[in-house]
Protein backbone atom coordinates (compact mmCIF):
# COMPACT_ATOMS: atom_id res chain seq x y z
CA UNK A 1 0.00 0.00 0.00
CA UNK A 2 2.97 2.27 0.75
CA UNK A 3 4.17 1.48 -2.63
CA UNK A 4 1.01 2.40 -4.05
CA UNK A 5 0.83 5.72 -2.08
CA UNK A 6 4.05 7.14 -3.28
CA UNK A 7 3.67 6.02 -6.87
CA UNK A 8 0.39 7.75 -7.40
CA UNK A 9 0.98 11.08 -4.83
CA UNK A 10 4.19 11.58 -7.31
CA UNK A 11 2.02 10.63 -10.37
CA UNK A 12 -0.30 13.78 -9.11
CA UNK A 13 3.06 15.92 -7.98
CA UNK A 14 4.30 15.56 -11.85
CA UNK A 15 0.93 16.17 -13.60
CA UNK A 16 1.20 18.80 -15.69
CA UNK A 17 -2.58 19.61 -16.64
CA UNK A 18 -5.96 18.40 -16.09
CA UNK A 19 -6.41 15.37 -18.39
CA UNK A 20 -3.13 13.89 -16.81
CA UNK A 21 -4.94 14.39 -13.95
CA UNK A 22 -8.24 12.56 -14.67
CA UNK A 23 -6.19 9.24 -16.41
CA UNK A 24 -4.09 9.37 -12.95
CA UNK A 25 -7.90 9.67 -11.18
CA UNK A 26 -9.25 6.85 -13.28
CA UNK A 27 -6.33 4.26 -12.87
CA UNK A 28 -6.03 5.06 -9.32
CA UNK A 29 -9.16 5.24 -7.67
CA UNK A 30 -11.32 5.03 -10.90
CA UNK A 31 -13.87 2.23 -10.54
CA UNK A 32 -11.74 -0.21 -12.02
CA UNK A 33 -8.38 1.25 -10.73
CA UNK A 34 -5.67 0.02 -8.76
CA UNK A 35 -6.99 0.80 -5.10
CA UNK A 36 -10.54 -0.68 -6.12
CA UNK A 37 -9.20 -4.06 -7.26
CA UNK A 38 -7.35 -3.96 -3.76
CA UNK A 39 -10.36 -3.37 -2.11
CA UNK A 40 -12.09 -6.48 -3.80
CA UNK A 41 -9.51 -8.66 -2.33
CA UNK A 42 -10.71 -8.01 1.29
CA UNK A 43 -13.27 -10.37 1.09
CA UNK A 44 -10.23 -13.31 0.78
CA UNK A 45 -8.72 -12.10 3.83
CA UNK A 46 -9.56 -13.18 7.61
CA UNK A 47 -11.65 -10.24 9.49
CA UNK A 48 -8.43 -9.47 11.52
CA UNK A 49 -6.84 -8.72 8.55
CA UNK A 50 -9.77 -6.98 6.94
CA UNK A 51 -10.01 -4.62 9.76
CA UNK A 52 -6.33 -3.57 9.30
CA UNK A 53 -6.56 -3.36 5.33
CA UNK A 54 -10.17 -1.78 5.30
CA UNK A 55 -9.89 1.69 6.83
CA UNK A 56 -5.79 1.52 5.60
CA UNK A 57 -7.50 1.26 2.10
CA UNK A 58 -10.24 4.09 2.51
CA UNK A 59 -7.32 6.46 4.12
CA UNK A 60 -5.26 5.52 0.62
CA UNK A 61 -8.22 6.50 -1.19
CA UNK A 62 -9.49 9.73 0.82
CA UNK A 63 -5.43 10.75 0.33
CA UNK A 64 -5.06 10.30 -3.15
CA UNK A 65 -8.15 12.06 -3.51
CA UNK A 66 -7.26 15.31 -1.62
CA UNK A 67 -4.23 15.28 -3.63
CA UNK A 68 -6.39 15.08 -7.13
CA UNK A 69 -8.22 18.09 -5.88
CA UNK A 70 -5.27 20.02 -4.16
CA UNK A 71 -3.40 19.16 -7.40
CA UNK A 72 -6.37 20.43 -9.65
CA UNK A 73 -6.82 23.54 -7.96
CA UNK A 74 -3.42 24.39 -7.76
CA UNK A 75 -3.37 23.74 -12.03
CA UNK A 76 -6.06 26.68 -11.76
CA UNK A 77 -4.25 28.59 -10.07
CA UNK A 78 -1.24 28.86 -12.48
CA UNK A 79 -3.50 28.78 -15.66
CA UNK A 80 -5.08 31.72 -14.56
CA UNK A 81 -2.09 33.26 -13.51
CA UNK A 82 -0.43 32.41 -16.85
CA UNK A 83 -3.68 34.29 -18.79
CA UNK A 84 -3.17 37.35 -16.24
CA UNK A 85 0.61 37.56 -17.44
CA UNK A 86 0.00 36.73 -21.28
CA UNK A 87 -3.44 38.31 -21.57
CA UNK A 88 -2.77 42.48 -20.43
CA UNK A 89 -4.04 45.52 -21.53
CA UNK A 90 -2.11 48.58 -20.84
CA UNK A 91 -4.92 51.01 -20.20
CA UNK A 92 -2.69 54.15 -19.86
CA UNK A 93 -1.47 54.19 -23.28
CA UNK A 94 -2.14 56.84 -25.61
CA UNK A 95 -5.41 56.09 -27.91
CA UNK A 96 -4.44 55.95 -32.27
CA UNK A 97 -5.80 58.19 -33.72
CA UNK A 98 -7.47 55.70 -36.08
CA UNK A 99 -10.84 57.96 -36.97
CA UNK A 100 -12.72 55.22 -36.13
CA UNK A 101 -14.22 55.98 -32.58
CA UNK A 102 -16.46 59.02 -31.17
CA UNK A 103 -18.27 60.44 -28.43
CA UNK A 104 -21.88 59.74 -28.71
CA UNK A 105 -24.06 63.36 -28.90
CA UNK A 106 -25.67 61.92 -25.57
CA UNK A 107 -22.08 62.03 -23.93
CA UNK A 108 -21.41 65.08 -25.57
CA UNK A 109 -24.76 66.81 -24.38
CA UNK A 110 -23.85 65.69 -20.83
CA UNK A 111 -20.48 66.69 -20.98
CA UNK A 112 -21.53 70.07 -22.10
CA UNK A 113 -24.29 70.57 -19.36
CA UNK A 114 -22.14 69.35 -16.63
CA UNK A 115 -19.53 71.98 -17.70
CA UNK A 116 -21.81 74.82 -17.57
CA UNK A 117 -23.59 73.40 -14.10
CA UNK A 118 -19.81 73.26 -12.71
CA UNK A 119 -19.23 77.14 -13.05
CA UNK A 120 -22.70 77.77 -11.82
CA UNK A 121 -21.31 76.22 -8.83
CA UNK A 122 -22.96 72.72 -8.71
CA UNK A 123 -21.07 69.26 -8.34
CA UNK A 124 -22.29 65.77 -10.44
CA UNK A 125 -24.00 63.01 -8.72
CA UNK A 126 -24.22 59.48 -9.52
CA UNK A 127 -26.18 56.76 -8.06
CA UNK A 128 -27.68 53.28 -8.86
CA UNK A 129 -30.11 52.48 -11.48
CA UNK A 130 -31.65 49.70 -9.82
CA UNK A 131 -33.58 51.39 -7.10
CA UNK A 132 -35.96 50.43 -4.06
CA UNK A 133 -39.03 52.00 -4.10
CA UNK A 134 -38.40 53.99 -1.47
CA UNK A 135 -35.76 56.46 -3.29
CA UNK A 136 -37.99 56.42 -6.43
CA UNK A 137 -41.58 57.20 -5.13
CA UNK A 138 -41.98 57.19 -1.00
CA UNK A 139 -39.16 59.64 -0.73
CA UNK A 140 -40.28 61.76 -3.38
CA UNK A 141 -43.97 62.42 -2.32
CA UNK A 142 -44.95 59.89 -4.74
CA UNK A 143 -47.11 57.00 -2.21
CA UNK A 144 -48.03 53.86 -3.24
CA UNK A 145 -51.59 54.61 -4.17
CA UNK A 146 -50.44 57.42 -6.33
CA UNK A 147 -51.35 58.10 -9.98
CA UNK A 148 -48.11 59.14 -11.24
CA UNK A 149 -46.67 55.66 -9.87
CA UNK A 150 -48.80 54.04 -12.37
CA UNK A 151 -48.29 56.70 -15.22
CA UNK A 152 -44.47 56.38 -14.65
CA UNK A 153 -44.88 53.11 -16.44
CA UNK A 154 -42.37 51.46 -14.01
CA UNK A 155 -40.06 48.56 -14.60
CA UNK A 156 -40.39 46.34 -11.50
CA UNK A 157 -37.60 43.63 -10.44
CA UNK A 158 -39.34 40.47 -9.21
CA UNK A 159 -38.08 39.49 -6.01
CA UNK A 160 -36.82 35.74 -5.12
CA UNK A 161 -39.51 33.40 -4.57
CA UNK A 162 -40.81 33.87 -0.66
CA UNK A 163 -39.17 37.45 -0.54
CA UNK A 164 -42.62 39.78 0.06
CA UNK A 165 -40.60 42.95 0.35
CA UNK A 166 -41.52 45.51 -2.27
CA UNK A 167 -39.72 44.77 -5.24
CA UNK A 168 -36.96 47.01 -6.83
CA UNK A 169 -37.49 48.56 -9.99
CA UNK A 170 -35.17 50.52 -12.57
CA UNK A 171 -35.11 54.10 -11.44
CA UNK A 172 -37.80 56.41 -13.42
CA UNK A 173 -35.83 59.59 -12.57
CA UNK A 174 -32.52 60.54 -11.15
CA UNK A 175 -34.07 62.15 -8.13
CA UNK A 176 -33.11 59.24 -5.58
CA UNK A 177 -29.17 60.23 -6.43
CA UNK A 178 -30.41 63.48 -5.15
CA UNK A 179 -32.35 62.12 -2.34
CA UNK A 180 -28.92 59.89 -1.56
CA UNK A 181 -27.25 63.43 -2.16
CA UNK A 182 -29.00 64.85 0.70
CA UNK A 183 -28.55 62.07 3.27
CA UNK A 184 -25.16 62.20 2.25
CA UNK A 185 -24.10 65.97 2.50
CA UNK A 186 -27.28 67.42 4.34
CA UNK A 187 -27.25 71.68 3.57
CA UNK A 188 -26.30 73.37 2.07
CA UNK A 189 -26.09 71.67 -1.57
CA UNK A 190 -25.96 72.26 -5.40
CA UNK A 191 -25.88 69.16 -6.87
CA UNK A 192 -26.72 68.50 -10.75
CA UNK A 193 -27.42 64.23 -11.04
CA UNK A 194 -27.53 62.97 -15.15
CA UNK A 195 -28.04 59.57 -16.00
CA UNK A 196 -29.80 56.80 -17.91
CA UNK A 197 -33.83 56.35 -16.76
CA UNK A 198 -36.45 53.75 -17.78
CA UNK A 199 -39.93 53.76 -18.66
CA UNK A 200 -41.65 51.32 -20.26
CA UNK A 201 -42.85 53.54 -22.98
CA UNK A 202 -41.85 52.93 -27.41
CA UNK A 203 -42.57 54.79 -29.74
CA UNK A 204 -41.90 58.19 -32.03
CA UNK A 205 -40.97 60.38 -29.28
CA UNK A 206 -40.03 57.60 -26.57
CA UNK A 207 -37.28 54.98 -25.62
CA UNK A 208 -37.59 52.51 -22.77
CA UNK A 209 -34.37 54.09 -21.47
CA UNK A 210 -33.69 57.48 -21.59
CA UNK A 211 -31.27 60.61 -19.89
CA UNK A 212 -31.82 62.90 -17.82
CA UNK A 213 -30.24 65.51 -15.93
CA UNK A 214 -31.52 67.05 -12.46
CA UNK A 215 -30.08 69.69 -10.44
CA UNK A 216 -31.08 70.53 -7.08
CA UNK A 217 -29.97 73.67 -5.03
CA UNK A 218 -31.13 73.92 -0.93
CA UNK A 219 -29.97 76.45 1.38
CA UNK A 220 -31.54 79.01 3.60
CA UNK A 221 -32.98 81.56 1.47
CA UNK A 222 -33.61 80.07 -2.04
CA UNK A 223 -36.69 81.34 -4.26
CA UNK A 224 -37.79 80.80 -7.67
CA UNK A 225 -35.91 84.21 -8.43
CA UNK A 226 -32.77 81.96 -8.29
CA UNK A 227 -34.40 78.80 -10.39
CA UNK A 228 -35.08 81.54 -12.84
CA UNK A 229 -31.96 82.78 -12.97
CA UNK A 230 -29.58 79.35 -13.15
CA UNK A 231 -32.15 78.30 -15.91
CA UNK A 232 -31.46 81.36 -18.09
CA UNK A 233 -28.03 80.88 -17.33
CA UNK A 234 -27.86 77.33 -18.65
CA UNK A 235 -30.01 77.90 -21.35
CA UNK A 236 -27.54 80.58 -22.81
CA UNK A 237 -25.10 78.60 -21.99
CA UNK A 238 -26.11 75.37 -23.63
CA UNK A 239 -27.51 76.87 -26.99
CA UNK A 240 -24.84 79.33 -26.83
CA UNK A 241 -27.08 82.69 -27.97
CA UNK A 242 -26.67 85.58 -25.87
CA UNK A 243 -29.87 86.22 -24.71
CA UNK A 244 -33.11 83.76 -23.92
CA UNK A 245 -36.75 84.47 -22.81
CA UNK A 246 -38.33 81.56 -20.55
CA UNK A 247 -41.95 81.37 -19.75
CA UNK A 248 -42.83 79.41 -16.53
CA UNK A 249 -46.29 77.84 -16.51
CA UNK A 250 -47.95 76.66 -13.59
CA UNK A 251 -47.83 72.94 -13.36
CA UNK A 252 -48.01 69.87 -10.67
CA UNK A 253 -45.36 67.41 -9.89
CA UNK A 254 -45.75 65.50 -6.52
CA UNK A 255 -41.86 66.80 -5.39
CA UNK A 256 -42.07 70.60 -5.75
CA UNK A 257 -44.31 73.07 -4.62
CA UNK A 258 -45.25 75.50 -6.59
CA UNK A 259 -44.45 73.42 -9.51
CA UNK A 260 -43.67 75.09 -12.72
CA UNK A 261 -43.07 73.56 -16.69
CA UNK A 262 -40.19 75.76 -18.15
CA UNK A 263 -40.57 77.06 -22.26
CA UNK A 264 -38.08 78.92 -24.37
CA UNK A 265 -39.12 81.52 -27.01
CA UNK A 266 -38.11 80.00 -30.35
CA UNK A 267 -38.99 80.19 -33.93
CA UNK A 268 -39.17 77.45 -36.73
CA UNK A 269 -38.55 78.39 -40.13
CA UNK A 270 -38.32 75.99 -42.38
CA UNK A 271 -37.42 73.81 -40.25
CA UNK A 272 -34.68 75.65 -38.51
CA UNK A 273 -34.98 76.37 -35.00
CA UNK A 274 -33.86 79.21 -33.70
CA UNK A 275 -33.34 80.24 -29.85
CA UNK A 276 -34.25 83.25 -28.23
CA UNK A 277 -35.74 84.85 -30.89
CA UNK A 278 -39.44 84.24 -32.83
CA UNK A 279 -42.91 83.67 -31.29
CA UNK A 280 -43.42 79.66 -30.79
CA UNK A 281 -42.80 78.68 -27.13
CA UNK A 282 -41.11 75.08 -26.65
CA UNK A 283 -41.14 72.99 -23.95
CA UNK A 284 -37.91 72.14 -22.12
CA UNK A 285 -37.51 71.15 -19.01
CA UNK A 286 -40.17 70.52 -15.11
CA UNK A 287 -38.85 72.48 -12.17
CA UNK A 288 -40.25 73.77 -8.92
CA UNK A 289 -39.35 74.59 -5.14
CA UNK A 290 -38.47 71.74 -3.42
CA UNK A 291 -41.70 70.02 -1.48
CA UNK A 292 -41.19 70.19 2.12
CA UNK A 293 -41.84 66.33 2.81
CA UNK A 294 -39.13 65.59 -0.25
CA UNK A 295 -36.56 67.98 1.47
CA UNK A 296 -37.62 66.19 5.08
CA UNK A 297 -36.97 62.64 3.39
CA UNK A 298 -33.31 63.73 2.10
CA UNK A 299 -32.61 64.01 6.15
CA UNK A 300 -32.61 68.32 6.24
CA UNK A 301 -35.01 70.23 8.34
CA UNK A 302 -37.53 71.78 5.81
CA UNK A 303 -38.31 74.40 8.40
CA UNK A 304 -34.80 76.05 8.38
CA UNK A 305 -33.80 75.00 4.28
CA UNK A 306 -36.02 75.16 1.49
CA UNK A 307 -34.35 75.07 -2.53
CA UNK A 308 -35.25 74.39 -5.95
CA UNK A 309 -35.23 71.74 -8.11
CA UNK A 310 -35.38 70.73 -11.82
CA UNK A 311 -35.38 68.07 -14.74
CA UNK A 312 -34.85 68.27 -18.00
CA UNK A 313 -34.18 65.36 -21.21
CA UNK A 314 -30.24 65.51 -22.13
CA UNK A 315 -31.61 63.27 -25.31
CA UNK A 316 -34.08 65.80 -26.84
CA UNK A 317 -31.71 69.04 -25.60
CA UNK A 318 -29.24 67.05 -27.64
CA UNK A 319 -31.33 66.49 -30.64
CA UNK A 320 -32.33 70.71 -30.48
CA UNK A 321 -28.85 71.48 -30.46
CA UNK A 322 -27.16 69.14 -32.86
CA UNK A 323 -30.06 68.84 -35.17
CA UNK A 324 -30.96 64.95 -34.72
CA UNK A 325 -34.86 64.36 -36.07
CA UNK A 326 -35.25 60.74 -35.05
CA UNK A 327 -34.78 59.88 -30.92
CA UNK A 328 -34.72 56.06 -32.21
CA UNK A 329 -31.41 56.30 -33.59
CA UNK A 330 -29.95 57.29 -30.65
CA UNK A 331 -30.03 53.60 -29.51
CA UNK A 332 -29.54 51.85 -32.93
CA UNK A 333 -25.39 51.70 -32.43
CA UNK A 334 -25.54 52.70 -36.20
CA UNK A 335 -21.75 53.32 -36.60
CA UNK A 336 -22.57 55.33 -40.44
CA UNK A 337 -25.12 57.66 -37.71
CA UNK A 338 -22.27 57.43 -35.04
CA UNK A 339 -19.73 58.66 -37.36
CA UNK A 340 -22.15 61.52 -38.70
CA UNK A 341 -23.32 62.65 -35.60
CA UNK A 342 -20.78 61.36 -33.12
CA UNK A 343 -17.99 63.82 -31.42
CA UNK A 344 -14.14 63.86 -31.60
CA UNK A 345 -13.15 62.49 -28.80
CA UNK A 346 -10.78 64.06 -26.33
CA UNK A 347 -12.13 67.14 -26.81
CA UNK A 348 -14.14 67.64 -23.85
CA UNK A 349 -16.30 70.74 -23.91
CA UNK A 350 -15.25 73.68 -21.76
CA UNK A 351 -17.09 77.36 -21.18
CA UNK A 352 -13.84 78.92 -22.29
CA UNK A 353 -12.49 76.51 -25.03
CA UNK A 354 -16.35 76.79 -26.60
CA UNK A 355 -18.96 73.38 -26.07
CA UNK A 356 -19.17 71.94 -29.07
CA UNK A 357 -16.49 72.67 -32.17
C1 LIG B 1 -39.79 66.92 -15.86
C2 LIG B 1 -39.90 67.12 -14.42
C3 LIG B 1 -38.66 67.55 -12.49
C4 LIG B 1 -37.69 67.52 -10.31
C5 LIG B 1 -37.80 67.00 -11.58
C6 LIG B 1 -36.83 66.95 -8.08
C7 LIG B 1 -35.94 66.18 -7.38
C8 LIG B 1 -35.94 66.24 -6.02
C9 LIG B 1 -36.81 67.03 -5.36
C10 LIG B 1 -37.69 67.76 -6.10
CL1 LIG B 1 -34.86 65.30 -5.11
N1 LIG B 1 -37.70 67.73 -7.44
N2 LIG B 1 -36.81 66.91 -9.44
C11 LIG B 1 -38.46 68.62 -9.97
C12 LIG B 1 -39.34 69.16 -10.89
C13 LIG B 1 -39.45 68.63 -12.16
O1 LIG B 1 -38.71 66.98 -13.73
O2 LIG B 1 -40.75 66.98 -16.55
N3 LIG B 1 -38.60 66.68 -16.37
C14 LIG B 1 -38.36 66.46 -17.76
Amino acid sequence: MDDLKAKYLGQIADAGDENTLEAIRVAAVGKKGEVALKMRELGKMTPEERQVAGPALNALKDEINSALSAKKAALADAALDERLRTEWLDVTLPTRPRGQGSVHPISQATEELTAIFAELGFSVAEGPRIEDDWYNFDALNIPGHHPARAEMDTFYMHRAEGDNRPPHVLRTHTSPVQIRSMEKQGAPIRVICPGGVYRADYDQTHTPMFHQVEGLAIDKDISMANLKWVLEEFVKAFFEVDDVELRFRASHFPFTEPSAEVDIRCSWDNGQLKIGEGDDWMEILGSGMVHPKVIAAGGIDPEVYQGFAFGIGIDRLAMLKYGIPDLRAFFDSDLRWLRHYGFAALDMPNLHGGLSR
